[in-house]
């Protein structure tokens, strides 16, 4: 089952010169492919609708303000499972509970700095894609 998914590699992943390494991990699954792909500065209104879901929580101004700090590689990714199979690949939210093998595991210790976002379902995705690749259908 071939879906479409949103990518971001966050602020911290550009800074540390981590881009290779993670588009890398990404590419060397079979049959997966990047559909469009920027380096962008993301603004505080497309940060807000991006994370609607989260706003009023504690971390939501300190998460805002980083994801806007500097750029982050905006990607649609495409293939096989690739919703799950992205959330997979990066492992879970806190880096330090993340298993060593994911991208948040191997490259990750703070929660709000853990390098990489994925759509976590087909709804997310669909909505995601919007927001970042209003083009792009
Ligand atoms: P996800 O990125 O694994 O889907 P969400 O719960 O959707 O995680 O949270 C969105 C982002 O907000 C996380 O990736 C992380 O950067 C940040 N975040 C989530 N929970 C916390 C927290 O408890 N402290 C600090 N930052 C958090
Ligand atoms: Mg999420």
């Amino acid at each position: 089952m071939s879906q479409r998914t949103l990518v971001l590699l966050k602020p911290d992943a550009v800074r540390r010169g981590l881009v290779g390494e993670i588009i890398g991990r990404i590419e060397r699954k079979a049959g997966w492919s990047i559909a469009a792909m920027e380096l962008r500065t993301l603004d505080r209104a497309t940060l807000e609708q991006h994370y609607a879901e989260h706003e009023g929580r504690p971390f939501y101004e300190p998460l805002v303000e980083f994801m806007a700090s500097g750029p982050s590689v905006v990607m649609v990714v495409e293939g096989e499972r690739v919703i799950e199979g992205i959330r997979a690949l990066a492992g879970p939210t806190d880096p330090i509970a993340a298993a060593p093998g994911s991208v948040r595991g191997d490259f990750g210790t703070i929660v709000r700095e853990n390098l990489i976002h994925a759509s976590d379902s087909e709804e997310s995705a669909q909505r995601e894609m919007k927001i970042f690749f209003p083009s792009f259908s």
